[in-house]
């Protein structure tokens, strides 16, 4: 990002969007915005001018917001300029959150720049064959946390930026659950097909999604991301938000833009005029296409030089009429991988001078190093075409830089389909980046395209870029989290200690167990028959079931658990409740109400189509239900349509038959209607069983049924998150079998053993 020279920012920057907003803004880079920088032995720090610096400067006011990031390697200063560093940090509100360089070769390079920036940029042939580095990354995310969380004060806004921190808004979250923290992502959000490879998708996802207010550069980044949150966390987001937990959070297309006004200034300044003209005049009439990038191999460098000379091989007439000028700012040349592309590009430039070069001219100027904003500038304005043809780019602001430079209104951007820039800059020359034979032609129409066409091009891209400044991004970003309602947390159920829980329920006079299966005593599992109890669960449910009656309540066919729980002296409740078998052995079962199954042969039918039609899903056959289920159907847009075919066959179906149609999880169940969990505990109340000694444990809707039926005076506990009508909470079946486990022990007559 932004790699500039660094240069002194001496005036204050744009504070236009700032003033009034109250709440102090906390703002997490992996680089903070200054370098230190050394003069005849004396340190000192210059601030960045890459695009992000000015953007978030303009946001940062110093006194007041925080700044953390790294500050660089600062290993060759000594110990009395440290000092002095340090204290000019603190003066201007920026905060080091140091790393050694064991932890920058592991977090930086091996894995930010190593693993996530290629495979983002849809190179995962770039990725290293073993990658031993995420556990730093975490490490080093955590300490970014850590380092932020100590800052924070109540009602602080927090903003974390970029690939390198992708676990940070969610490491954040677990520590301040409360505090408003927004995030962006500088790079592309790659498609699921690429994101699907990477081994830590759902950490990634899930560190995303621990900020309030997510933000893009483009619609189409939002859409991926969107598609990855449903396919690796099940999540259902909207076009525009998504609820995680008890919390939504927004996703926003937020295209950066540039610092306008200072483009045009320089432009418009008298010594960049004379630099242009200086540039025009040494060209000696010959045409200039211009290309500045950082020397990655995402900008495309090699196969833009490749067109170049491809046009020259095929216009004849070009030849030493036009020169290209490649500017590369050196960039992370200790990653692996970066300095073989760089003998590349070495070797390409040779070739084609050797081949085109002339007594007087050579046709590609290669610039390996960074220049300052006045000779870039400069650059911008006496280019005839700007080539900008990343393989794949987060946005490309070079492009936008261009256009702001070019107060002449005239010039051609020749601009890359696949750089974000793209979904904006339309009237640019646009070109598909690996089709090198139209990249060329896309040089010559460049070359040749009539001033009125320039202009009119030119004039309404100028028009385009001014309208989102980076200060308007930065700023209405900032706004957003600062207003985002913040609404009184919802009645959350309690979540107490499991000794706390345990401790309560042993305080009710012999209790009655209701218990839901999946989700609840077992974790719920990808294959649904193979969610058997394991020999620890059968002992727990025969030491409660010493204690006081224990019912097990189910969506389950009554073979699923007929089988799976014989011989254990517990009453189960299969199909929701529609029948019942008091244990032990097997009793043969006793229907709970009168069910009809009429409907189930049409309803069969209907499922086995839709089966037919989406591989993956498969209906579930139940004695007085059938289910749909698809969560192994891997397609979404796929899915909502097989469902609103389905749905609108069942409810043809349902205008004739006593039926009703749930969405379950990941599933569709049909059942008779009437038939609800909440009917187990209608029945023990009627008879007679006492409502403070009933506790009902369940993990998804079906079992809100129960609870919401159950008075306040027994004790209900959801499992996992999410709204809930129960009074308290617990995370997995891990703490529900604790639980039960600590009751078992403290009210157990002969203490049984803790842990099995
Ligand atoms: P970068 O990959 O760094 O940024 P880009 O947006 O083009 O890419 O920004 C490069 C910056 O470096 C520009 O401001 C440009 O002026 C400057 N620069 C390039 N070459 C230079 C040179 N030789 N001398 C001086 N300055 C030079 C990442 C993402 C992008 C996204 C930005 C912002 O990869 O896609 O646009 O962050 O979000």
């Amino acid at each position: 990002m932004g790699p500039a020279g660094s240069v002194t920012i001496v005036s204050a920057p744009d504070r236009a969007n700032a003033p009034n907003r109250t709440r102090r803004l906390l703002l997490v880079s992996n680089r903070l915005p200054v370098t230190v920088r050394i003069d005849d032995g004396r340190a000192s720090l210059t601030r960045s001018a890459g695009g992000l610096a000015t953007g978030l400067s303009s946001v940062h006011r110093p006194g007041r917001d925080i700044w953390l990031g790294w500050l660089g390697n600062v290993s060759k200063i000594d110990a009395g300029q440290l000092a002095k560093v340090r204290g000019q940090l603190t003066d201007q509100c920026l905060i080091d959150v140091s790393l050694t360089a064991a932890q920058v070769r592991a977090f930086y390079e091996e894995l930010s720049n190593g693993v996530i920036w290629p495979m983002f940029h849809y190179m995962p042939d770039r990725m290293p064959l073993h990658s031993r580095s995420w556990k730093t990354y975490q490490a080093v995310n955590e300490r970014f946390a850590e380092a932020a969380a100590r800052e924070y004060r109540d009602g602080d806004m927090i903003w974390v930026h970029d690939y390198q921190l992708l676990l940070v808004p969610g490491m954040l979250r677990r520590r301040l659950p409360h505090a408003r923290i927004g995030y962006f992502l500088h790079i592309p959000f790659p498609s699921y097909e690429i994101f699907r490879m990477l081994p830590w998708r759902a950490e990634v996802l899930e560190g995303i999604l621990g900020a309030d207010i997510v933000g893009f550069h483009t619609a189409t980044y939002v859409h991926h991301f969107t598609r990855a949150m449903r396919l690796v966390l099940d999540l259902e987001p909207g076009p525009d938000s998504v609820r995680v937990g008890s919390r939504d959070v927004q996703l926003r297309v937020a295209p950066m833009g540039i610092d306008v006004d200072e483009f045009e200034r320089l432009a418009a300044s008298p010594a960049v005029r004379a630099q242009t003209a200086s540039l025009r005049e040494s060209s000696g009439g010959r045409r200039l296409i211009l290309g500045v990038d950082r020397l990655d191999y995402t900008k495309g460098i090699p196969r833009r030089l490749l067109a170049f000379q491809r046009l020259l091989e095929r216009t004849p007439e070009l030849r030493d009429k036009v020169r290209l000028i490649q500017l590369a700012v050196p960039s992370r040349s200790s990653v692996a991988g970066y300095k073989a592309f760089q003998s590349q590009i070495n070797e390409i430039v040779g070739r084609v001078n050797g081949e085109f070069a002339t007594p007087e001219s050579v046709p590609i100027h290669y610039m390996y190093r960074s220049l300052d904003r006045e000779e870039l500038v400069a650059l911008y304005c006496a280019a005839d075409v700007m080539a900008v043809t990343p393989l794949r780019d987060g946005m490309n602001l070079v492009a936008k830089e261009f256009v702001a430079s070019r107060i002449d209104e005239d010039g051609v951007l020749l601009l890359s389909e696949l750089a974000g820039a793209a979904e904006e800059l339309n009237e640019a020359l646009q070109i598909n980046p690996f089709d090198i034979d139209c990249m060329a032609e896309g040089m010559a129409e460049a070359l040749l395209m009539p001033s009125v066409d320039r202009r009119a091009r030119m004039r309404t891209l100028r028009r385009r870029v001014a309208n989102r400044t980076v200060q308007e991004w930065a700023g209405s970003f900032v706004d957003a989290l600062h207003d985002m309602p913040k609404p009184e947390a919802a009645p959350v159920p309690a979540s107490p200690t499991i000794e706390t829980l345990a401790g309560h329920l042993t305080a009710v006079t012999t209790p009655v167990m209701v218990l839901d299966y999946d989700g609840t005593l077992v974790p719920h599992s990808n294959v649904r028959d193979t969610a058997h109890p394991d020999s620890d669960l059968l002992v727990l449910l025969r030491d409660l079931a010493s204690l006081g009656p224990v019912h097990v309540v189910s969506g389950r066919a009554r073979r699923d658990l007929g089988s799976w729980l014989e011989g254990v002296p517990v009453t189960l409740w299969p199909e929701h409740g529609a029948c019942f078998r008091v244990g032990p052995g097997a009793p043969p079962w006793e229907s709970s109400a009168a069910v009809s199954t009429a409907w189930m042969q049409r309803v069969r039918e209907v499922l086995e189509n839709a089966t037919a039609a989406t591989p993956g899903s498969l209906v579930e056959d139940r004695d007085t239900a059938l289910a749909w289920h698809y969560r192994w159907a891997s397609d979404p847009a796929f899915i909502d349509r097989q469902l609103q075919i389905l749905r609108q066959q069942l409810d043809e179906v349902a205008q004739r038959e006593p039926i009703e149609v749930l969405q379950g999880r990941k599933a569709i169940e049909v059942r008779a209607i009437g038939i609800t969990k909440s009917k187990v505990v209608e029945r023990l109340l009627s008879e007679g069983t006492d409502a403070k000694s009933i506790v009902v444990i369940g993990d998804d809707d079906t079992d809100e049924d129960m609870f919401r039926v159950l008075p306040d005076t027994g004790t209900t506990i959801r499992v996992g998150e999410g709204p809930t009508a129960a009074r308290y909470c617990l995370p997995d079946t891990h703490a529900v079998r604790e639980l039960l486990r600590r009751y078992v022990h403290a009210a157990g007559p002969n203490e049984a053993p803790l842990t099995r």
